[in-house]
């Protein structure tokens, strides 16, 4: 396997480092057996962890208003994965990428899936793109893709839906996302009714048309680029046309989606009750679907959703098996060091998760005891992890100080003299 990043680096700054390491270990390993928790037992658990990346999150993102361009952006999805695999090298916990179609578009899909295996790398949920239109396409998506008014323009959709699940098929794949920009911009603009009813007529024609052993994810989105009405616009609609596609039909919930205050947490646990959470996209947000770094600004929002996740998971609650996702924008960052960040980020709330008691919260709550219950909650949320998330790295062969090592191996440098700038970007916000 080709390793982006000089193996002798990571060792030698793990060996820096292992000393400190090692005694911060061990003193969380003494706090947590203090509650009877086994570190080593959680550390496993973090080793086991991986959340997909988005391929398009690997180039500068940008607004509606203007993108500056970072030095060595990838310029086609071959390169989009050996940056990706720069950040599984050093994080271990990000062995797979989901790729975008058109932007990820190639001649041969297998010569793609064999540089992602050299590279370690696999592929999670592959995402269709019918929210804008791309040169030489016959149709427009201006006013709709999968709900327009025009059969010929449904028509079209969901044959791209179709092409995505055929690549997807050859890249180890075996989901597909859509998402669609679908809605309106005035009252009045469009019938809500006789609009969910075309969607559903299409979404019916992709879902049918699903190999034996994949699933439809159906990510909703509450504004944007619709600003009147959107036609899967929250959990609601999206869980309801899940239902009535079928049982391979779930929902993903993208942590910036939603209307503000909305309790996320809340709607993922109905969702794991009624076997209809297909996964997550994970980001933050402050005003709406602003795609800022997983955990930089509700870092015990995102704990309190995996508190929701982990409970399942050790209830066994049947179905459960949700896909993890970045869906990042990185604009003002180098999107490399805001993946990796991200992953841990991600990865801590797991861990968190783990930790909680949740037999005394149980208790707890039977007691209606809502002090002593939130305060479980938060014995475990405030506990620093960072030793578990770093040593999980170390064992795993990954670095125990991501971004420093990224930045000593002048990767981005070298990059940039590989990647003259295109001018152009696969990236984009979704
Ligand atoms: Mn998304």
């Amino acid at each position: 396997m080709t390793t982006q990043i000089d193996a002798g680096l990571v060792d030698e700054a793990n060996q820096q480092g292992a000393a400190h390491l090692q005694a911060d270990y061990d003193h969380l390993g003494a706090v947590l057996a203090r509650r009877g928790i086994d570190i080593e037992a959680i550390t496993e658990k973090a080793r086991d962890f991986a959340v997909a990346v988005p391929s398009w999150g690997t180039g500068s993102g940008g607004t509606r208003f203007a993108r500056f361009p970072g030095p060595g952006e990838p310029r086609n999805v071959f390169e989009k994965l050996e940056d990706c695999a720069v950040i599984q090298q050093l994080v271990r916990c990000t062995p797979t990428v989901s790729p975008h179609f058109p932007w990820d578009w190639v001649d041969d899909f297998s010569e793609l899936r064999q540089h992602a295996d050299a590279l370690g790398l696999g592929f999670d949920a592959v995402n269709s793109n019918t929210f804008q239109d791309q040169p030489g396409q016959p149709l427009s998506y201006k006013y709709g893709s999968l709900s327009h008014t025009d059969p010929a323009v449904r028509a079209q959709a969901v044959a791209h839906n179709l092409e995505c699940i055929e690549w997807g098929q050859v890249l180890g794949s075996s989901a597909l996302t859509v998402w669609v920009g679908d809605g309106s911009n005035f009252p009045g603009q469009s019938h809500f009714q006789y609009q969910l009813e075309r969607y559903l007529e299409s979404a019916r024609a992709i879902y049918d048309a699903l190999p034996a052993d994949w699933d439809m994810f159906l990510e909703h989105k509450m504004f944007e680029p619709a600003f009147y009405s959107t036609v899967i616009q929250d959990w609601g609609s999206s869980v309801l046309c899940a239902m009535e596609l079928g049982d391979r039909a779930r929902c993903l919930v993208d942590l910036g989606h939603h209307a503000p205050n909305v309790n996320i947490e809340m709607i993922v646990s109905r969702l794991i009750q009624f076997h209809k959470l297909a996964g997550f996209h994970f980001n933050d947000s402050k005003y709406g679907d602003d795609d800022l770094d997983s955990g930089s600004l509700h870092p015990y929002q995102q704990f309190l959703i995996f508190n929701e996740l982990v409970d399942a998971e050790q209830r066994g609650q049947a179905g459960f098996n949700p896909a993890y996702m970045l869906d990042q924008s990185h604009n003002v960052t180098d999107p490399i060091e805001s993946l990796m960040n991200s992953a841990e980020e991600v990865q801590r709330s797991y861990v968190k998760a783990l930790l909680v008691d949740r037999e005394a919260l149980y208790a707890h709550q039977e007691a209606n005891d809502a002090m002593l219950a939130t305060n479980t909650l938060k014995a475990a949320f405030n506990l620093d992890v960072s030793p578990i998330l770093a040593q999980a790295r170390v064992l795993e062969g990954g670095a125990a100080q991501p971004i420093a090592v990224y930045r000593a191996s002048g990767y981005r440098c070298a990059v940039d003299k590989q990647r003259p700038s295109s001018g152009q970007s696969g990236s984009g916000i979704v």
